[in-house]
């Protein structure tokens, strides 16, 4: 039941370029051949079944605040160097811009909340912190299977439809549009909070020819609370709801390609992947169950990385270690560096030890870390370990 949307009318469009899912020629599509057209509820109970902890719909219009408040986040500079951002900011801004065919959109939460504590390694230096979200195989992977699912069950029951999947790689306004949709909020942290998920929820989108009835939205259930707001470790939050990308240990660790700024290699402390910290206090994750998921489940080397060990990955154990893992996307130069930053804010013998042997890294970036990380252990470098 798979075609491809026609190409003339939309070739060079982002849309053009992703599988559509529906009829094009279809003989089902004959209207006497059409089954009746499923509803919210049939949706729901179908992504329910194939692992989604949460879906709602919403019309292609239902968030018309968020292409000025992504211009206004774009215009302040706030996304750093992910130029990409700037480059499909006007496909972003609506899901018509995207596809103009697009009616209704399915929005779809997939829970990751974690069995134990996501800071538990906060107070334990030579530990590796990475992020909840990459403890495990990579989302974008699981989640797009799922909604490749969903779509199919869905063209199944109306075959004259068409429908498009999204996760995390095309320029979708995915957390307004699932506060749109009713699956949660978007918290003063900005990310997407569930009453039932708490803030461990990875997001996907179906957009589809259907005309749906909405859903509803969510209302804001933060209140006076501003506990991600004040547990950022870089003062990445300049007001509620509004983050600065770029002073974001997650960009920084994960994004940001190059040297990381001096100021901010202190507050990463032992965070060599992302970074959890606002959304671990966040209250409402008392309500969250821990993930059944079994793709999500933490990969033995990722729940207690030593990061002497971590420092010795050549590229081909990197690969390795994190195949199938999110990881592995920063490649082990941006990996590397990170946890020689880390190295340096552990300190001590141990630290010394794993950080002198990447001063003769062939990485420019890998060398400047160990040299920092080096420096702040205390005792000088030892200049025969030194590149000439
Ligand atoms: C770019 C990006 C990042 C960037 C920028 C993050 C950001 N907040 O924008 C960086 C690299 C920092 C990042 C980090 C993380 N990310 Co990210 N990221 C994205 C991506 C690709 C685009 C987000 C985007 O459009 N940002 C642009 C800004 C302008 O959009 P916005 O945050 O929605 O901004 C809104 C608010 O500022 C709000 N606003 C502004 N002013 C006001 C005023 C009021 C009063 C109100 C109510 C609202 C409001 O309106 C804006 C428009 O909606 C999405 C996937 C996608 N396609 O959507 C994933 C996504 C947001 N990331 C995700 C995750 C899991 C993370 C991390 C948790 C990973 C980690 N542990 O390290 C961290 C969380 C950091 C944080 N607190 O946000 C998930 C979030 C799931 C969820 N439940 O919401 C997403 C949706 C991926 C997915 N498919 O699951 N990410
Ligand atoms: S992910 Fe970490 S650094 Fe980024 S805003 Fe949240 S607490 Fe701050
Ligand atoms: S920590 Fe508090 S302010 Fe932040 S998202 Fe959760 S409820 Fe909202």
């Amino acid at each position: 039941m798979r075609a491809t949307t026609p190409g003339a009318q939309v070739r060079g469009d982002v849309a053009a370029l992703l599988p559509t899912y529906g009829r094009v020629n279809d003989k089902k599509a004959l209207p006497d051949d059409r089954a009746s057209e499923p509803g919210a509820a049939d949706i729901r109970a179908e992504a329910a079944r194939l692992g989604f902890s949460a879906c709602g719909i919403a019309r292609f219009d239902a968030a018309p605040q968020a292409g000025a408040r992504l211009k206004r986040w774009l215009d302040d500079g706030m996304h750093g160097d992910m130029l990409w951002m700037v480059k499909k900011a006007d496909r972003r801004t609506s899901p018509r811009d995207l596809w103009p065919q697009v009616q209704s959109v399915i929005m779809l939460g997939m829970s990751y909340a974690p069995s134990l504590d996501p800071l538990r390694h906060a107070d334990q230096p030579a530990i590796g912190a990475v992020s909840v979200y990459a403890h495990g195989g990579d989302y974008h992977d699981v989640v797009k299977k799922r909604l490749k699912s969903l779509a199919r069950w869905i063209v199944g029951e109306a075959p004259d439809s068409e429908l498009k999947v999204f996760v995390d790689t095309a320029p979708v306004m995915e957390k307004p549009l699932a506060q749109a949709a009713g699956i949660g909020w978007q918290g003063k942290h900005t990310n997407v909070v569930s009453t039932q998920e708490g803030s461990w929820m990875f997001l996907g989108a179906v957009y589809t020819t259907l005309d749906l009835q909405p859903t509803g939205q969510h209302p804001d259930r933060c209140g006076s609370c501003d506990a991600c707001q004040t547990a950022c470790p870089t003062s990445a939050f300049p007001a509620p709801y509004r983050l600065d990308a770029r002073r974001c240990i997650s960009y920084l660790t994960i994004e940001h390609q190059g040297p990381i700024p001096h100021e901010f290699r202190r507050a990463i402390g032992n965070r060599i992947y992302g970074c959890d910290d606002c959304l671990a206090v966040c209250p409402w994750n008392k309500f969250a169950r821990a993930a059944e998921e079994i793709a999500f489940a933490p990969r033995p080397a990722l729940v207690r990385p030593s990061l002497a060990d971590l420092a010795q990955l050549d590229d081909a154990a990197f690969r390795d270690v994190f195949a199938g893992s999110p990881v592995k996307r920063i490649g082990r130069e941006r990996f590397v560096r990170n946890v020689a930053i880390a190295l340096g804010n552990q300190g001590g013998d141990g630290a010394v030890a794993a950080l002198t042997p990447l001063l003769q890294d062939a990485s420019d970036v890998v060398r400047e870390a160990a040299e920092w990380g080096l420096a702040e252990c205390g005792p000088p470098l030892d200049s025969s370990a030194a590149r000439p």
